[in-house]
């Protein structure tokens, strides 16, 4: 009886202390084989990513479009900045906000607030990711509702959740190099006959005034309309002549994912959007991932776009999914290779 008491008492022991003295071996990240899109394994050793979640950027297109348009000088768009910058805040303490007024080709002084979240702002390595976060004042390709605003689901908003969802995961992931997160203001204000220099007045004056003096990121990458379904992301004028590795670095991520239907090995022309005032006058060599295929719609962009069909139902998660993964994918590759 002493003797099973006592064997008794050792295998309580054991069990009691065991697991403390010896863990479970913990998986690494990049342990389990992932599946992409075309069925293909994908271990992670391509980026050791952090899961991207589709469904939280689509939650983040919502709760912006709940603000209704972010037309500058409206109660909607002053609310969407107040929740972006309080959003942000959430997962850095470096949240820079630079207010100021530009004036519209109408004549119209616009109040503009672009965002900048930093994290791990004192590295020295450093990239930048940038989408617009105010939306068109009018519909002017919409057939029946010209004078209505869009509601810019896809044109501002899309680009804006991705970038929240990463900044979420770089909050609970922190990689090895530092990010930065710019929501421009003022872009789609511009006039659509006129001179594409009345479009990206927060980036013109961001890329003019940067919030930080001497502030320098190795590249940039600009998201503008990555939401919509069968979105296609060919590779354009501008990001190919300021920065065509990082054009090739991108699209060969993706394709590598199995995220090849979206980013088309295709050249486009040239697109004056946020990144190239970025590339011209703040000099941070940038891309634009942007929806635009000349052969498949002859205005370029989505029949969406500029239009009132800019909604909610025009997303789809698949292409946000696609978008994010790549990103998450690029940012922690990079980080694998410092
Ligand atoms: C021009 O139409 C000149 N540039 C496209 C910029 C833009 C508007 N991106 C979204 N909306
Ligand atoms: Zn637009």
């Amino acid at each position: 009886m002493k003797k099973i008491f006592a064997i008794f008492s050792v295998v309580v022991f054991v069990l009691a202390c065991g697991p403390k003295h010896s863990p479970p071996p913990k998986k690494p990240a990049n342990d389990t084989p992932q599946h992409n899109q075309s069925g293909n394994i994908t271990t992670q050793a391509l980026g050791n990513a952090p899961y991207f979640s589709a469904d939280s950027a689509y939650a983040m297109i919502e709760k912006q479009l709940s603000f209704g348009p972010r037309i500058p000088n409206t109660k909607g768009h002053v609310a969407c900045g107040d929740f972006l910058i309080a959003r942000l805040k959430q997962f850095t303490p470096d949240v820079i906000v630079q207010n100021t007024t530009v004036t519209a080709y109408t004549g119209e002084a616009l109040r503009i607030r672009n965002i900048m979240a930093q994290f791990d702002k004192k590295n020295s390595h450093r990239i930048v990711f940038f989408a617009h976060w105010d939306t068109r004042p009018f519909a002017d390709r919409d057939k029946e509702n010209p004078k209505q605003p869009v509601l810019g689901a896809d044109d501002g908003g899309s680009g804006v959740a991705v970038l929240l969802e990463i900044a979420r995961l770089l909050h609970l992931n922190p990689p090895p190099l530092g990010v930065d997160i710019v929501l421009f203001d003022g872009e789609d204000y511009g006039d659509a006959g006129g001179k594409p220099e009345t479009y990206c007045l927060g980036s013109q004056y961001w890329s003019r005034n940067l919030p930080i003096p001497g502030y320098y990121a190795k590249y940039g990458i600009l998201l503008d309309m990555v939401g919509a379904a069968n979105a296609r992301f060919c590779k354009e004028g501008w990001s190919l002549k300021y920065a065509s590795s990082v054009v090739e670095k991108v699209w060969n991520m993706a394709h590598a994912l199995g995220f090849g239907n979206y980013f088309i090995m295709k050249q486009i022309d040239p697109i004056t959007d946020d990144h190239y005032f970025v590339n011209t006058l703040a000099r941070i060599p940038t891309i634009d991932i942007i929806n635009f295929d000349p052969d498949i719609n002859p205005a370029g962009f989505g029949d969406h776009w500029h239009t009132r069909k800019d909604d909610i139902s025009i997303i789809d998660k698949q292409t946000l999914h696609a978008v994010g993964t790549t990103l998450m994918n690029i940012i922690y590759t990079e980080s694998y290779n410092l």
